[in-house]
């Protein structure tokens, strides 16, 4: 699965880092949470963002993503069906395709016999 190997730097009264932790419940990815302690950082903390040093930091399979913003455009694109149904193989990837055609059949029925989602006209929706 890729939420293997997933473990979130964090601190709790960050509301960067709850956005972040939003975003995996959301996705209800499993990880683990490392809560830093800000006047002590941690070698780890250090070592995956030796720049800003700040939470959070998003590790997975070992390599760091950090900003509360990319940290969550990365889980949005890493983690969608769509892109596991190309990026993997085996059962991985016919679960992936399962789970992409349930979100398929949840857009189908909102969009019902509209054409766009926001209505008739093209827009950002
Ligand atoms: N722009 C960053 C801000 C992160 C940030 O400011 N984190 C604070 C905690 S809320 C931090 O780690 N501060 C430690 C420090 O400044 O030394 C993001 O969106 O992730």
């Amino acid at each position: 699965m890729a939420d293997e190997e997933v473990v979130l730097l964090s601190v709790y009264p960050s509301l960067y880092s709850m956005r972040v932790r939003i975003a995996l419940a959301e996705k209800d990815i499993k990880y683990e949470l490392i809560e830093e302690n800000l006047t002590v950082k941690s070698s780890l903390l250090l070592e995956m963002n030796p720049i800003h040093k700040k939470v959070p930091v998003l590790i997975h399979k070992g390599k760091p993503i950090v900003e509360s913003l990319l940290i969550v455009e990365y889980i949005d694109e890493v983690f969608d069906p769509a892109r596991r149904t190309w990026a993997t193989m085996g059962e991985e990837q016919e679960a992936a395709k399962k789970e992409f055609i349930e979100s398929l059949k949840i857009l189908e029925g909102e969009i019902g016999d509209k054409t766009y989602f926001g209505g008739e006209t093209f827009g950002l929706v």
